[in-house]
């Protein structure tokens, strides 16, 4: 076997967004496309020269091949010992808790998480570093520099080695160690939740739930711990199966892509409780029988019980939410007498948090919750915790949810999200809105006046560093806020995310239609930013 050095010349663009480099499937079978990438990764992270590596994806088109690609580079540049999941699969969270727990330097996942998958759809690839975590914004900067001035790649000259068969190979002087993508992480949480507590409940025979994979990589996952290991009946997993393209779906688990889920939660033949995750199973959707639980309600729920699970018994340091995830949390936090952190959005800005012991909880709006087992969200560990809630309380879910409103308040949430927008038209429309800041305080919109408006911007409260225009927010006096920003995951023209909140503290009014309460919060939006004269856009493409 033979290391090869390949001429190369930098691609445009290849900076890591809010989640890794994403792209259409055509844009990384380009020659040297993903070569470059990765190189640039080993050129600046030098430790992984000696170290260990661990590599997975969630099973996407051109999944397989790229790990292949991987290795050989791997090999080429030093790595002492890759870890793999069999087949190439490994959830983010898994990722994350093999870096943590096998001392790894760094993890490569392969995914565009919720993105679809296929030969004309989305891939995507992550670098995660040796706290487990995404890599911060210091170490993506430096990867994408990297790629702007790379002239060659280093590759070994091997044949395809078999990612299915479980054990230990060899792929020139690195070791290959494939291993079963589940156990290290089950393993984890029986550490962190009451199993036999658990088990017990689906034993009842009173309670029954299912889970929706769409056919991502959680399958395997949610079938040993829910099915094999917990007692849940077989086919409580629906789409089980992990597929190249997803079963043509969006694996991402929200009310509109998880529809088949929703109805089984309804009417009185409904499941007790019900639960999907994305691509890469880090994302949760929690919903029980006719209740969906929003991700911002989640993460306060698990924060205001999560001394009742056996890994956080002792109480939480603090938690943390992203900034257009909704305030619920904040008055939870605010009861336990604990500190709560406002961070912009993507997991990679909790990760100083969680290390300096700041936070044990922390979560996103766009269905991601996590604590410090590991640095990554954590779909299935948000299932767990759920499920370890309603075997203590033995309650339904709705009831927990209305209890929680009563005793803190409602936070009413939307995200309305433009899709595919014109690019230009999207970074004019929040230009405009930048510019109108200064003038808004004090002005009143209908029954609304603006308390404050600004850009967000962030100073890590742990090592100084400092990320600015991380999305515009409108805060009203009444407690709502309205906040914009676009996406840095999508792989086609621009996605504007409008994010609505509204509070109510009164219990006779917290059981309103969501949208209705919301109607004159999204006018006012729409307004402010002249949505439909900037996009051509008379409403929004998905709203969550
Ligand atoms: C979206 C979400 C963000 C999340 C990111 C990655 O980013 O809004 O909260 O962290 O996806 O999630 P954006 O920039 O498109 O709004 V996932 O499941 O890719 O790992
Ligand atoms: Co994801």
């Amino acid at each position: 076997m033979r290391t090869k050095t390949i001429e190369t010349r930098p691609y445009e663009g290849q900076r890591p967004g809010t989640s890794g480099l994403r792209k259409k499937v055509r844009v990384f079978r380009q020659p040297h496309y993903l070569e470059n990438f990765v190189q640039s990764i080993f050129d600046t992270q030098a430790d992984l020269a000696g170290g260990t590596l661990v590599v997975g994806g969630d099973g996407r088109y051109y999944n397989r091949e790229a790990t292949q690609i991987i290795l050989r580079m791997a090999a080429a540049n030093g790595v002492a010992r890759v870890l793999v999941g069999q087949g190439g699969l490994l959830s983010t969270p898994a990722v994350s808790c093999l870096i943590r727990k096998r001392q790894a330097r760094g993890g490569i996942v392969l995914s565009a998480s919720h993105n679809p998958g296929g030969p004309e759809e989305d891939f995507g690839i992550k670098f995660n570093v040796p706290n487990g975590g995404p890599a911060p914004e210091g170490v993506t900067g430096a990867i994408h520099r990297r790629t702007g001035e790379i002239s060659r790649y280093r590759i070994l000259e091997a044949a395809d080695i078999d990612l299915d068969r479980i054990g230990k190979t060899h792929l020139g002087g690195m070791e290959v160690e494939i291993i079963d993508p589940v156990a290290d992480y089950a393993e984890l949480m029986q550490t962190l939740f009451d199993f036999d507590r658990i088990h017990q409940l689906f034993n009842s025979g009173l309670f029954h739930m299912r889970f929706d994979a769409m056919h991502a990589v959680t399958g395997p996952y949610a079938v040993c711990i829910l099915e094999r290991m917990l007692g849940a009946t077989p086919g409580t997993v629906m789409n089980g199966e992990p597929l190249p393209d997803f079963g043509g779906g969006h694996p991402d688990p929200n009310l509109v892509h998880a529809r088949e889920l929703v109805a089984l939660t309804r009417g009185s033949g409904g499941v007790d409780f019900a639960a999907a995750s994305d691509g890469d199973g880090d994302r949760n959707m929690i919903l029980g029988r006719d209740c969906f639980v929003t991700p911002s309600d989640s993460l306060a729920i698990l924060a205001a019980n999560a001394h009742l699970a056996p890994g956080y018994r002792r109480g939480l340091a603090g938690v943390a939410r992203s900034m257009p995830t909704s305030r619920a949390v904040d008055r939870v936090a605010d009861a336990l007498g604990i500190e709560c952190f406002e961070t912009p959005t993507g997991w990679k800005f909790f990760g100083n948090l969680l290390d300096a012991g700041r936070i044990t909880l922390c979560g996103e709006e766009s269905f991601g919750t996590g604590s410090n087992h590991v640095r990554e969200k954590d779909g299935l560990w948000a299932v767990l915790f759920w499920l370890d809630l309603l075997a203590v309380k033995q309650q339904p879910v709705a009831s927990i949810l209305r209890e929680h409103w009563r005793r803190f308040g409602r936070n009413y949430y939307s995200r309305h999200d433009y899709e595919a927008i014109d690019t230009e038209a999207a970074a004019g429309l929040m230009q405009h809105l930048r510019e109108g800041l200064a003038a808004l305080p004090g002005q009143r919109f209908g029954d609304h006046e603006v308390d404050f408006a600004d850009d967000f911007a962030y100073t890590d409260p742990v090592d100084g560093s400092r990320c600015e225009n991380q999305g515009i927010r409108i805060g009203f006096r009444d407690g709502s806020r309205i906040v914009y920003r676009l996406s840095g995951t999508g792989t086609e023209g621009a996605t504007l995310r409008v994010y609505l909140e509204a509070c109510e503290p009164d219990p006779a009014k917290q059981n309103r239609e969501t949208a209705k309460v919301m109607a004159p919060l999204a006018e006012i939006a729409g307004g402010l930013a002249q949505i439909e004269q900037r996009t051509g856009r008379d409403r929004p493409s998905v709203i969550t």
